[in-house]
Formats: structure tokens, C-alpha cells, sequence
């Protein structure tokens, strides 16, 4: 027989006998402050999440449903839900549907059962997901959807909750939470491990104990195991019981009374002192982790029963029948008239659509636009003050990129309040290449915020700050930093919009200093020459800038994309061209720009390339660090050769600018794509595919070798390089072609 199906005749046979499993704590309806009508109300949202999953595995046994993973024994944080508000954002654990219900109580006009069956019926009318994932989650109800990876979602919820307060000092447009409000994040024990988990709750950690406001409530819903793994015993609380700056708090997820006690101890104390909390709910798991999981294979019978027995539906049935708010004949009236509509419910989701074509699937991956106020940007006043004489007449003359960009982010802070710059040594120090220096000083520790040491954390506070209508602008020091944080991107920042149907948004512009060429410093953790990371991810934007002048101009572009597109950007920034000044010669000063001011200059917008010269006998395709040694293999060619050629700098990498790509180097004989990333993953690959594709023109590549970059000497050994690229032109345009040229 089905675990459910056993766990449903006992609650039926117990519940009817009056053999309920013995009470708990001793805290009393009235001293919980519960009316029994919040308690019958509080059942009725544990019985609708219990027969939800019910429906749910019968479905899917039946091919109407998919993928199942269950409430069932976590339902006491339907009392968690009814002590906290509808605007403090949840981001919630899978197991939380008795959450969600709850919470929808509060809120006027809710129907989650029909909007929970659409979902686990995967509808496209489903109101969270449209059709594209089993997922928790409510706009109305500030329940952003979460990913299936574990912990993910802690470093984002404690950005959310940080949002709060920074909120207050600085104003952002499309501000989603009060002032008041607190965080919530709720995940399962074995969870906890997770290093994700581990930064995000040291983060708490090492913001409270500093005194700065965090109002977030960490749910850990303990059922002692994670699928198969069992937590052993007592770890939670010797782990979390006594961390620095966060208030340890624990109650029995099976009573909802003590639930609902203890949840109102916690959210007073987050509320008014706005510190973090933990919430240690223990509880347990009926029915084995997920649909197809047999717990036998892994627990013992007596284990599986003894859970079984203490089902927190009973312990709730115990209160409501020996407090006389309900009979037991009605207890069981009241869970099999919820079972029945549930049913009837579900006959009528499994008739909606559903998705069926790509372009349906895809219609969520970029976000809608929003409506932003227009903004006339900073008065000459406010640039005078901010910059202040040295700046201003240093504007004057031609700068390298790392001032320009600079410049660029001091005009943007000023324009828009709202944009936060956050990442490790940005604020008093300036950054390590310099290119945040002053802007600590000229706009506020608010706004410039020096982080602690952990991408994911930083990763996450930018998209909790996003959630929070901020457009944060958080700075991963060294590329190659970026991949022990990823996820955050991948996984979460780029998936939002896709699986809330657009509702749910992290607009930010990630920036990132990156790829090789430096000259003796730092190996290959410093020069890191793979993008491949970032190219594939559905929606982003990825920008690369080759040359200052370029790079203001897209910065604007990204912001732009960030705050009316809610688009997520990555704008990597070729470190080698920060302080390059000359081009050919010492002196010639071609690699500086002077810098045009806010609404000077001719605007780049996405997907705008770079065409350099206009020669037809050959194009390079090219951008960062290839556009400027292209630039120099170009006059070469041209003296040496006699060869006419253009470059095409692609400025952005993802998604490649196909049509003015081709657009571009239509005029020419031939093309020669020049990418400084390793061969293997590079755009260097797309673009060959682009051309054999959509192009009849002869195409080669040169491209970095598949390897990683020394330091010394050696550092552009296994890059492209001016010689190279003059070699691999040549080659590609023949002898013959070159002698009847010279
Ligand atoms: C990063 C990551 N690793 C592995 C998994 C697969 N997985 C899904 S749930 C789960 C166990 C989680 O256990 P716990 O946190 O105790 O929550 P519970 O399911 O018991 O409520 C695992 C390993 C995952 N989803 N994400």
C-alpha cells in the first residue's frame, strides 16, 4: 500500500477513535493568543496542503502530473505564515505549500487551490509559473518562485533583507517591500550544510554583528534527513545555537499551536530589532523524500511508522477535539469535504492548457519592460560638487579606460539613486585596479558598499537588492572569482523572469574585471581567458568594452537595459586595457579618450558593433583585448602588405549582434575571427558556426590555445597576438592574393 494512502486511513481511523498521538507542549490556545477560529483556520490550511499532495501523486500516477514533491509532515508552517505578513518577501522550501495557503488567507481574493493545482498540473495559466515548473510562489503574496538547488536562494533572501533598511536611507523607484517588513527563508536540515547556506548565513552573521539592520527570519524545517542522509541528531541546534548576531529560536513544526508561539516571539524580535533570527521547526517527512522514493529502501519500518504516528494533522486534530472548538466526526467532515473539492478541483486543472511550443516556453526569458520616470540626469551644480576642479579638468583631456569608467559610474550614481555598487574592496579603497576610486567618498557608504569576502554573497545581496527595486551594480574582482559563484547567475539571477513568468525580476549589471594580457602578474587565476560561462545562459547580456570611450558609452547602454528592461548585463572589463594609453608607440596616447559627459557622444546601444578602418580585403572579427592588438596587426598589414582591412568589434558577446555582424563585414573577401579566450568554449566557436551558417565568405579563426596562462614571461605564450594575427591574415588571404596586392 502508498505511504499516503496509509497515512490518510490513519488520520481517518485515529481521528474517528479519538487516538490521538500524545500532546507536546503545554502552551494553551489563549496563550498562544490563537482564537479557535484561527486554529480551525490554520487546519483547514494543513488539510488543503495534505490533500493537495494527495491529488498530487494520483495525478501524477495517472500521467496528468508531474514530478511530485510533498508537504506532507511540514505543515505547521502554515502557523509560521499566519504570524508573518503578505509583504514580508518568503522565499520559501519546497515543502511550504501549507505556507503559501496560509499566507493567501490574508490576503483578499486568493484561490490556492486552483492556482496551485495549475501549477502542479504544469497549465500555462498556472499564475507563477505559467506552465514551466512545479513551483511555489505568488506575486500577490511577495513568494518569489525558488530554483530546485538547494541553499540557493539563502544568499538572495539575505540581500532582500538588507534591502530594508538600505531602502530607507536611499530610495529606490520601484521600491517592493515596506519599511517594516522582514525576510523570510525556509529550507530543510540537510540543507543547512550547503556551503551556499554556510556564506549566506555567515553574511547574517557578520552584518548583525556590526550592528546593521537584517531583518530576516532563517526557517530551518528539521525532519531529520535529506532524501536518504540523516542529520544527526541534535546538530542543528549545536550548530546554530550559538552563532554571533543571530537569535536562535526552535518549536515543534508538529504542534501549531507552540508553532504559532514561537513564530510570534521570532517575528517580534526581527521586527522591532531588525536582526536576524533562526527558527529551528522541527518536523517530519511523510510519504519518503519525492514521488518514486521508496524510504525502505533507507529507514527502518519502525522509523517510517513512528513518524507516521506522529502526523501533525493528528496533533492539530487533538487540540480542535479536546478543546471542544471541533468534534471529531467534524474534524474529519471538515478534511474529507477538502479532499473532495480538491478533487473536483483537480479534474477541472487537468482540462487547462498547457505549453506547447518553444515560443511559449520561451516567452518569459526576457523580462518586460518597466515604466521608469524620466530623469533629466545630475545639474552641473551637482557634477561640479561631486567631481569636484581636479576631476572635471581631468575630463578635459584624454583618459584610460579606468578612469573613463569611473567617470561613467559617478554620472550614472548621480542620475539614478537607486544604483548600489557592491563588492570586495570597492568602497574606501577604490578597487584593486582603481576604477571605483572616490565614489565611496563622493556618494555615501549606502551606495558604495565594500562587501565581505564571498561572490555568492555578493552575487545574492545584488539580487535581493533587485528584488527591492534597487539596480544594484555588484563587481566580481577577478573573473576567474566568478566561478565559485556562478549559480547565482546561472542558476538564479538568469531564471527568475523565466519561471515567474516575468513577474519576478533581478535587473543588475554584473561587473567583472577579466581575461589575460596582463603583463607578468598574477597566472592564470588573474588572467583568465574563458568566457564559456556566460555564453550560454538564456537572457543575459554579455558586454565586453575594448577601449574607453566604448566602455561609457555601453555602461549607460547596460544600465539602461538593467532599469527599463530589468535585464541582467555582465560587463566584463579587459584588465590589460585599463591603463593602456598607446596604441603603436610610447606617447601616441591612441588608447585614451576624452570623456563625453551624460548625453554626449553617440550613444552604443545593444548589439551596436565597432567597425575600425574600411578596408573589403579582409575583416577581423574580434573584441576586449583582440580589437586593440587587431588594431595594430591592421597597420601592419596595411604597411607591410599592402592589405586593406576593417575590424569589427563585437562589443557584445551575448547575444551575439548576428545581423550587423554580418552586416559588417559583408563588403569583404574574407574573414578572420580573432578571440582571445581558449579555443574550446570561445565565442570564437559561435562565430565560425555564424558564419558557415549564414555566410558564403572564406572564414579562419586564431584563437588562445587550450590552456590555462602563465605568469612571467611567458604570460601571452598561449594568446593571440600582433604577430599572430598578421601571420593568421596572410595565411588566410593566400600568397597570391598578398604578392599581386604588393
Ligand atoms: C545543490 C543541490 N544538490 C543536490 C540536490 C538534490 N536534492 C534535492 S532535495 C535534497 C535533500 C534536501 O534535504 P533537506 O534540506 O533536509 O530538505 P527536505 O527534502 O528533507 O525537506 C537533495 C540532495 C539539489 N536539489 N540541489
Amino acid at each position: 500500500m502508498d505511504r499516503a494512502d496509509i497515512v490518510h486511513e490513519n488520520f481517518l481511523s485515529r481521528t474517528r477513535n479519538g487516538d490521538f498521538p500524545p500532546a507536546l507542549a503545554e502552551i494553551g490556545l489563549a496563550d498562544a493568543g490563537l482564537t479557535s477560529a484561527q486554529l480551525v483556520e490554520l487546519f483547514h490550511c494543513q488539510v488543503l496542503s495534505r490533500q493537495l499532495d494527495r491529488i498530487s501523486r494520483r495525478l501524477q500516477a495517472r500521467g496528468e502530473g508531474y514530478y511530485t514533491i510533498g508537504s506532507s509532515g511540514h505543515e505547521g508552517n502554515a502557523a509560521i505564515a499566519a504570524v508573518f505578513r503578505p509583504t514580508d518577501m518568503a522565499f520559501l522550501h519546497y515543502r511550504d505549500a501549507a505556507f503559501q495557503i496560509a499566507r493567501s488567507r490574508q490576503a483578499p481574493g486568493g484561490t490556492p487551490l486552483w492556482d496551485m493545482l495549475l501549477s502542479f498540473t504544469t497549465s500555462s495559466e498556472d499564475p507563477i509559473s505559467g506552465g514551466r515548473h512545479k513551483v511555489l510562489g505568488s506575486k500577490a503574496l511577495s513568494i518569489p518562485p525558488q530554483t530546485s538547488t538547494i541553499a540557493s536562494h539563502l544568499p538572495k533572501a539575505v540581500g532582500a533583507a538588507y534591502s530594508v533598511g538600505l531602502a530607507k536611507r536611499v530610495r529606490p523607484e520601484h521600491q517592493e517591500m515596506p519599511d517594516d517588513a522582514v525576510v523570510l527563508c525556509s529550507f530543510g536540515d540537510a540543507s543547512l550544510n550547503h556551503s551556499t547556506a554556510q556564506g549566506a548565513l555567515n553574511t547574517a552573521c557578520w552584518t548583525a554583528f556590526q550592528k546593521v539592520h537584517l531583518p530576516i527570519v532563517f526557517v530551518c524545517e528539521d525532519n531529520g534527513i535529506g532524501i536518504s542522509v540523516k542529520t544527526p541528531l541534535g546538530w542543528i541546534e549545536a550548530t546554530m545555537s550559538g552563532r554571533p548576531g543571530l537569535a536562535y529560536f526552535k518549536c515543534n513544526g508538529l504542534d501549531v499551536i507552540e508553532t504559532y508561539a514561537v513564530a510570534q516571539q521570532v517575528a517580534e524580535f526581527v521586527r522591532s530589532r531588525r536582526m536576524p533570527a533562526f527558527l529551528h521547526m522541527s518536523c517530519v517527512r511523510l510519504y519518503g523524500h519525492a514521488g518514486a522514493d521508496v524510504q525502505t529502501a533507507y529507514l527502518a519500518k519502525e522509523k517510517i511508522e513512528a513518524d507516521e504516528a506522529n502526523d501533525p494533522l493528528l496533533h492539530t486534530a487533538r487540540h480542535l477535539v479536546t478543546t471542544r472548538v471541533l468534534s471529531a466526526s467534524e474534524v474529519v467532515a471538515l478534511y474529507e469535504g477538502v479532499g473532495a473539492q480538491t478533487a473536483r478541483a483537480a479534474e477541472e486543472a487537468i482540462k487547462r492548457p498547457r505549453l506547447t511550443t518553444s515560443d511559449q516556453v520561451m516567452g518569459s526569458l526576457i523580462p518586460p519592460r518597466r515604466v521608469c520616470a524620466p530623469t533629466n540626469g545630475p545639474s552641473s551644480a551637482t557634477r561640479a560638487a561631486t567631481f569636484g576642479e581636479s576631476d572635471l579638468r581631468a575630463m578635459e583631456q584624454p583618459q584610460h579606460m579606468a578612469k573613463l569608467i569611473n567617470f561613467a559610474l559617478t554620472d550614472l550614481m548621480l542620475e539614478h539613486q537607486e544604483i548600489v555598487l557592491a563588492g570586495e574592496d570597492i568602497g574606501c579603497k577604490g578597487g584593486v585596479y582603481g576604477v571605483t576610486q572616490r565614489l565611496h567618498q563622493r556618494l555615501g557608504a549606502s551606495r558604495v558598499i565594500d562587501t565581505l569576502l564571498d561572490e555568492q554573497s555578493i552575487l545574492g545581496l545584488a539580487i535581493g537588492l533587485a528584488h527591492n527595486g534597487f539596480i544594484p551594480i555588484p563587481e566580481i574582482q577577478f573573473l576567474a572569482y566568478l566561478h565559485n559563484a556562478e549559480d547565482q547567475l546561472r542558476g538564479e539571477a538568469a531564471t527568475l523572469p523565466f519561471f515567474s513568468k516575468g513577474q519576478f525580476t533581478n535587473p543588475m549589471v554584473v561587473r567583472i574585471a577579466g581575461l589575460g594580457y596582463q603583463r607578468g602578474f598574477g597566472g592564470h587565476f588573474h588572467n583568465d581567458n574563458s568566457l564559456a560561462v556566460l555564453r550560454d545562459i538564456p537572457g543575459i547580456i554579455v558586454a565586453c568594452p575594448s577601449n574607453g570611450a566604448d566602455a561609457v558609452q555601453m555602461l549607460r547602454a547596460s544600465v539602461r537595459l538593467a532599469r527599463e528592461e530589468q535585464r541582467v548585463v555582465v560587463f566584463v572589463e579587459p584588465i590589460a586595457l585599463y591603463m593602456t594609453r598607446d596604441l603603436h608607440d610610447k606617447g601616441d596616447g591612441l588608447w585614451t579618450h576624452r570623456y563625453e559627459s551624460p548625453g554626449q557622444g553617440a550613444a552604443i546601444r545593444m548589439g551596436d558593433v565597432g567597425v575600425s578602418g574600411n578596408g573589403t580585403d579582409l575583416a577581423i572579427v574580434t573584441y576586449g583585448n583582440g580589437f586593440y592588438l587587431s588594431s595594430q596587426a591592421l597597420k601592419t598589414l596595411h604597411d607591410k602588405h599592402g592589405i586593406a582591412a576593417r575590424i569589427v568589434d563585437l562589443r557584445w558577446l551575448a547575444p551575439l549582434p548576428v545581423a550587423t555582424v554580418l552586416a559588417a563585414v559583408a563588403p569583404c573577401d574574407k574573414v578572420l575571427i580573432v578571440d582571445e579566450c581558449r579555443i574550446t568554449g570561445s565565442q570564437s566557436e559561435a562565430l565560425m558556426a555564424l558564419f558557415a551558417e549564414r555566410s558564403d565568405l572564406p572564414t579562419a579563426r586564431t584563437a588562445a590555445a587550450d590552456s590555462f596562462i602563465a605568469t612571467g614571461p611567458a604570460f601571452g605564450a598561449t594568446l593571440p597576438s600582433r604577430e599572430s594575427i598578421v601571420e593568421a591574415a596572410l595565411k588566410l588571404l593566400g600568397p597570391r592574393t598578398a604578392q599581386a596586392r604588393g
